[in-house]
C-alpha cells in the first residue's frame, strides 16, 4: 500500500468540481484516509512550490495558491502516487489527454486543478507537511477485495 496527496486547487473549489475530481479518485478505488479544506498560507505555499522558486510562473502560481480555499487528501491504493498521477495527467491542461482529469476539465497552464505527489518521497513529505498523524484515517473499505485484488480463481 502506498499514499499520495492531492489538493484540489483554488480553480477547482472556484468552478464547483471538488466533488466531480474527488469522485474521479473514489470511483478508481484510491482510498481516502485524510481530507480537509483550508486556506494555504503564503508560508505553507512557499514550502509546497520551493522548488519552483525563481522561474517566472513562481509568484503567480503563489498569488494563486492562496486566493482560495483548498481542499487537501491522502489517498492510499497500491502504488497510489504513480495511479494518481497518471488519473491528473500532464501540466498542462491543454496538452494532458482526454480521461485524465486535466485532460478533461481544463485548458489551463496554471489553473489546472489538482495537485498530486510526483514520488514516493515528496509523498511522505508533503502528507507530513499537510498533516498531523492523528489526522490520518486508516479504514478498510468493504469492497477492498473486488477493487484491488484479483479473486478470480477463488470463485
Ligand atoms: P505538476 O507536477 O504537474 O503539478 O507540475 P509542476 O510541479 O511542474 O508545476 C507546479 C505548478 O506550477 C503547476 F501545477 C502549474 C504551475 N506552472 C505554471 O503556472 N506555469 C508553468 O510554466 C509551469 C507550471
Amino acid at each position: 500500500m502506498q499514499r499520495t496527496l492531492v489538493i484540489l486547487k483554488p480553480d477547482a473549489m472556484h468552478r464547483r468540481m471538488i466533488g466531480r475530481i474527488i469522485q474521479r479518485f473514489e470511483d478508481k478505488g484510491l482510498k481516502p484516509v485524510a481530507m480537509k479544506m483550508m486556506r494555504m498560507t503564503p508560508e505553507l505555499a512557499a514550502r509546497h512550490y520551493g522548488e519552483h522558486k525563481g522561474k517566472p510562473f513562481y509568484e503567480p502560481l503563489l498569488k494563486f495558491i492562496t486566493s482560495a480555499p483548498v481542499v487537501v487528501l491522502v489517498l492510499e491504493a497500491p502504488a497510489a502516487v504513480d495511479m494518481a498521477r497518471r488519473m491528473v495527467g500532464p501540466t498542462f491542461g491543454a496538452e494532458a489527454p482526454a480521461g485524465t482529469i486535466r485532460g478533461d476539465l481544463t485548458l489551463s497552464n496554471r489553473y489546472n486543478l489538482v495537485h498530486a505527489s510526483d514520488g514516493p518521497a515528496s509523498a511522505e513529505r508533503e502528507i507530513a507537511r499537510f498533516f498531523r498523524h492523528d489526522e490520518i484515517c486508516p479504514w478498510t473499505p468493504c469492497d477492498t477485495t473486488w477493487i484491488s485484488e484479483q479473486p478470480w480463481d477463488d470463485l
